[in-house]
């Protein structure tokens, strides 16, 4: 399948990826770490919602990577239908200096199952592992909830930009190879039914989006 253009970018694929979690894991912090390289201290929760993208290199395949990011706070969280939708890929982040953040999961996760489809490649990360003096969760819990819901799983720094490249790195690589065996399975399907194949391209609608940005805005 040949590239999108899309203004001045190539690429082979577009995947969209959510962030979750409760308010305060870092979910702001982990994009504009990953997206732009950048940290912020003092940052404030977010409202409504924002994107970002960053495009890297998967097997020799461009992708481009759309991140959501919502607030964790109930009240100013975005209509939730709207925030899953087209999503192929979710971060789910939690805090390993509040337990109560990793007790959360769960709901994250049922909050995953009645929005979004049911094949988002999921991505756990224990967010602030520099604070080890803090620590409240202990690494093998992770570990073993990751294994129980069959997520993968790392601990990660925006502030020291630890495993943020990996985490996201991890869940684009195990999305294109999702598509890619699919895309064989409906090239292999199309061969024998004389159907036409099904495209590969993955699109999301980003109309009605706040794209506010910079570290610290008010
Ligand atoms: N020490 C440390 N602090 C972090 C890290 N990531 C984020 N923080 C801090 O944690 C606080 C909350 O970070 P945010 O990124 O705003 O959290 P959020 O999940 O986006 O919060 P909401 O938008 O309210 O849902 C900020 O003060 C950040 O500086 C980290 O890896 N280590
Ligand atoms: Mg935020």
């Amino acid at each position: 399948m040949g590239s999108s253009r899309v203004g001045d970018h190539e690429y082979d694929y577009l995947f969209k990826i959510v962030l979750i979690g409760d308010s305060g894991v870092g979910k702001s912090n982990i994009l504009s770490r990953f997206t732009r390289n950048e940290f912020c201290l003092e940052s404030k929760s977010t409202i409504g919602v924002e994107f970002a993208t960053r495009t890297l290199q998967i097997e020799g395949k461009t992708v481009k990577a759309q991140i959501w990011d919502t607030a964790g706070q109930e009240r100013y969280r975005a209509i939730t239908s709207a925030y899953y939708r087209g999503a192929v890929g979710a971060l789910l982040v939690y805090d390993i200096t509040k337990r109560q953040t990793f007790d959360n999961v769960q709901r994250w996760l049922r909050e995953l199952r009645d929005h979004a489809d049911s094949n988002i490649v999921i991505m756990m990360a224990g967010n602030k592992s520099d604070l080890i003096h803090l620590r409240a969760v202990p690494e093998n819990d992770g570990q073993t909830l990751a294994e129980m819901e069959g997520l993968s799983f790392l601990e990660t720094s925006a502030l020291e930009a630890y495993n943020v490249d990996k985490a996201f790195q991890t869940v684009l690589s195990e999305i294109y190879h999702i598509i890619s065996k699919k895309a064989l399975a409906a090239q292999e399907a199309a061969a024998t039914t004389v159907l036409p194949g099904q495209g590969t391209t993955i699109n999301v609608n980003d109309s009605s989006v706040n794209t506010k940005r910079g570290c610290c805005s008010t």
